[in-house]
């Protein structure tokens, strides 16, 4: 795994807001975590959560049957799967996380396969901070191709930048692509930046940079293995996103979220320093 991360790597995430980071995965490390997808997939019936089958809050019920297909979604296969819970709380991809946001801790917001079968819709432009259950400026996620992404299967697209203009306000993810300039006009003229992938490579964006992918205008997969990671200190800002009823009874905006079963801390300086 190419977990060192370069001071341009850095500089570039921090100017744009997203950085691709070629042959991430060694060819073996791929064949893993393909097989943990392929087994954590085949033990959830379809089911988008450990617990339940849909997630609260992404689109309206108008654009649901569109939404289904711009792809597969399953959230938090690190719960129930032990391979990919090896994956997922990897310290090393933590710590890539933790420097890319300049922060001390990392915890694991969720996981989720992203998976565009044949010739499914394309993912509209949008931003992922907003549906989250904390508001953090520095909340990003990683991206792993686990197959080629290319412009005809749907690789992500980023508008460089973005992140340092937009807010924690949601223009949503529906079926048009363009919807999200009209809340943010100011990028109307960008140039986007597609990031073109081979297998095993990734990419991490700030959960606040404007981002989309192409349809897959392919009869193949477009399979990747992405995780939102939320800076250790935040707290419940009274959005649901994946968090369960049980879950939300039992908290109160501004409590702290810390649980370890839920948000696992997957790296942390002070831990490493007490453990040196
Ligand atoms: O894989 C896609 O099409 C979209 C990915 C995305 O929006 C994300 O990882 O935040
Ligand atoms: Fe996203």
């Amino acid at each position: 795994m190419k977990n060192e991360l370069t001071p341009d790597q850095i500089a570039n995430y921090q100017k744009d807001g997203f950085v691709v980071i070629e042959d991430f995965l060694s060819p073996q490390e791929l064949d893993n975590w393909r097989t943990a997808l392929d087994e954590a997939l085949a033990n959830r019936n379809g089911n988008k959560l450990p617990d339940r089958k849909e997630v609260y809050g992404k689109g309206d019920d108008a654009d649901k049957s569109y939404y289904d297909n711009v792809f597969d979604q399953m959230i938090n296969l690190w719960q129930d799967n032990e391979k990919m819970r090896n994956i997922m709380l990897d310290e090393r991809i933590g710590k890539m996380a933790a420097q890319l946001a300049g922060v001390d801790g990392i915890r694991i917001w969720h996981d989720q396969a992203l998976i565009k079968k044949p010739w499914a819709n394309p993912t509209s432009w949008h931003l992922d901070t907003p549906y989250w259950s904390f508001s953090d400026r520095k909340a990003l996620s990683i991206w792993v191709a686990l197959d080629d992404a290319t412009y005809e299967n749907g690789c992500l697209f980023f508008i460089p930048g973005s992140y340092l203009k937009t807010t924690f306000e949601n223009p949503g993810i529906g079926k048009n692509m363009g919807e999200i300039f009209k809340v943010y006009p100011e990028f109307f003229k960008s140039n986007s930046k597609a990031a073109l992938m081979k297998a095993g490579s990734c990419s991490f964006h700030n959960g606040l940079t404007i981002h989309g992918a192409h349809a897959n205008m392919t009869s193949g997969y477009r399979r990747a293995m992405t995780c939102a990671y939320m800076p250790d200190g935040n707290t419940y800002n009274g959005t649901q996103n994946i968090l369960s009823d049980a879950q939300l009874a039992k908290l109160h905006i501004g409590d702290l979220l810390n649980d370890d079963k839920q948000n696992p801390l997957i790296y942390s300086v002070r831990r490493v320093l007490e453990n040196a």
